[in-house]
């Protein structure tokens, strides 16, 4: 019998995010040589709370190795990808990476309450998967409270020796988004849990920014123009920019001014080649775009904007964040070249089918079974205001994870409120659709599996004629639009327990 569980739950897992990188830049030479052969790559992180500034402004954040972000863990298709995770933050934590099927493993995938319990304080536990059937763009982070956005984040690539835009581009970049915070993520939880909404106070490229300190609260260790983050572009050559959104709640529009940008990848699904201005990118979504640098010799902004109206007081106080890109030779410090691309983009929902189609065209088995979640926030018992899907919010037992529920023997009984679905038939195909009444949008990320996006739109009637089941795009993370709906197809194939949830704050 396959033994397959698939586990809901919009709990709306607590994830903010901050950087601070002691290498500005990260130029991944291109694997020209194509090595086919598996290795065993083996990475030892320390995540540990360090002081740090990221835009100027001292606070405690969790570093990985000392870095924030944490260094970018790189391996190629077919890899086995072994992860010593040390934990010296002074509380448990556990590490997902995110976008990785962990087919065979389920036990890896970082889940705490779903997939393991808590790594203790000054304990070392080590996470053992192989990567046989994806490559892309991923990152890691923690799944334990709120320590995401606290700092425990960084890249995961998984090179692809087959990659069919491997001469189309000649070096890469890893360009990590966030939105960033001076609070501490408790805080900030705390104030979310309230009437109080709660915005970021800065957003971060590369783990740089800077921030005016008149705007910092009094008595706080603040210093101006800490600096941005610098690419350096040498004329001519292509770029393939893996961008990563790891915010706890911020929708991006990312763009460099001059320069068009050509989708190739979405979430280790390759894409047609399209040319756009400007991409909408939600939290923990992941894109790949070919960028060449055909302009001429000079300094130019790339620049990532708050989709302000997903914020909840329309980001007021927001600017846009910024880096530079440097053309070799190109004065070091004269202004940029400050021309924003103007095209208009609708907020709060992602790339429509037109523009982010895939590579190798296929059509999605036919669903053998439909499934309905309505997303709904109202006050629990207590009076505070929580996330309910199908009228149940949901609560982990982190000390006897559903896994573990699962191997004792008690996969027919779980608790309402582990928001569990089974699915245990050989060859089933499930259509998801979200019904989301909450005027925000929401990031819906499945773990260990890709979905098919068949359609979105507003309201609440789905609009089932305008479904895609020709050749729709398949990712791991997609946006439900506000007071709007979605359809998602997916193969549960993939023996384990396995979560789908908003990936913000709600
Ligand atoms: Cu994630």
């Amino acid at each position: 019998m396959i033994f397959y569980k698939l586990f809901f739950h919009l709990s709306c897992i607590i994830f903010l995010t901050t950087f601070a990188s002691s290498k500005p830049i990260w130029k991944q030479e291109l694997i020209k040589s194509r090595n086919y052969e598996p290795e065993k790559k083996v990475f030892d992180l320390t995540f540990k709370r360090t002081t740090l500034a990221p835009d100027g402004f001292t606070r405690s954040l969790i570093t990985i190795n000392g870095q924030y972000p944490g260094p970018v863990l790189e391996a190629k298709k077919g890899d086995r990808i072994v992860i010593n995770v040390r934990n010296e933050i002074g509380e448990p934590t556990a590490i997902h990476s995110h976008g990785m099927f962990q087919r065979g493993t389920p036990w890896f995938d970082g889940v705490t309450g779903q997939s393991q319990c808590l790594i203790p304080n000054n304990y070392t536990f080590t996470y053992d998967f192989t990567v046989p059937d994806q490559a892309g763009t991923y990152w890691y982070h923690s799944h334990a409270f709120t320590q995401y956005v606290d700092g425990a984040v960084g890249g995961l690539i998984i090179y692809d020796p087959d990659d069919p835009y491997l001469n189309e581009y000649d070096e890469e970049i890893i360009v990590v988004l966030s939105d960033y915070h001076h609070t501490e993520s408790e805080i900030l939880l705390k104030k979310f849990l309230s009437p109080e909404s709660e915005v970021p106070d800065n957003g971060l490229i590369n783990g740089k920014n800077s921030f005016n300190c008149k705007k910092a609260p009094k008595g706080s260790k603040c210093v101006d123009n800490a600096g941005l983050a610098k690419f350096e572009f040498v004329p001519n050559k292509r770029y393939r920019l893996r961008i990563i959104n790891t915010s706890a709640f911020s929708a991006f529009f990312f763009s460099i001014d001059k320069h068009e940008m050509e989708v190739i990848e979405v979430e280790g699904t390759y894409t047609k080649r399209n040319k756009i201005h400007r991409l909408p990118i939600n939290v923990a979504q992941r894109y790949s775009v070919i960028v060449t640098a055909n302009q001429p010799v000079d300094n130019y902004i790339m620049r990532s904007e708050f989709q302000k109206d997903c914020l909840p007081d329309g980001g007021k106080k927001l600017s846009i964040v910024k880096a530079i890109v440097h053309y070799e030779g190109a004065p070091e410090n004269s202004a940029p070249i400050n021309v924003p691309w103007k095209d208009f983009l609708e907020q709060c929902i992602d790339l429509r089918h037109e523009t982010l189609r895939p590579l190798s065209e296929e059509r999605p088995p036919k669903a053998t079974k439909e499934l309905e979640l309505t997303i709904a926030f109202h006050n629990d018992s207590s009076g505070v205001v929580k996330a309910f899907l199908n009228g149940s919010s949901y609560v982990p037992d982190l000390t006897f994870p559903t896994l573990s529920r699962v191997f004792a023997g008690e996969a027919n009984h779980f608790p309402r409120d582990r928001n569990v679905h089974v699915f245990n038939t050989p060859g089933e195909v499930v259509d998801i659709t979200f019904i989301n009444t909450d005027e925000g949008d929401h990031p819906f990320h499945l773990h260990g599996h890709q979905f098919w996006v068949l359609g979105f739109g507003n309201g609440t009637h789905v609009d089932k004629k305008s479904l895609n089941t020709v050749d729709p795009i398949k990712r791991d993370t997609s946006t439900i639009p506000a007071s709007g709906w979605i359809v998602l197809r997916f193969v549960p194939d993939n023996p384990g327990v396995f979560g789908i949830h908003c990936h913000m704050i709600c």
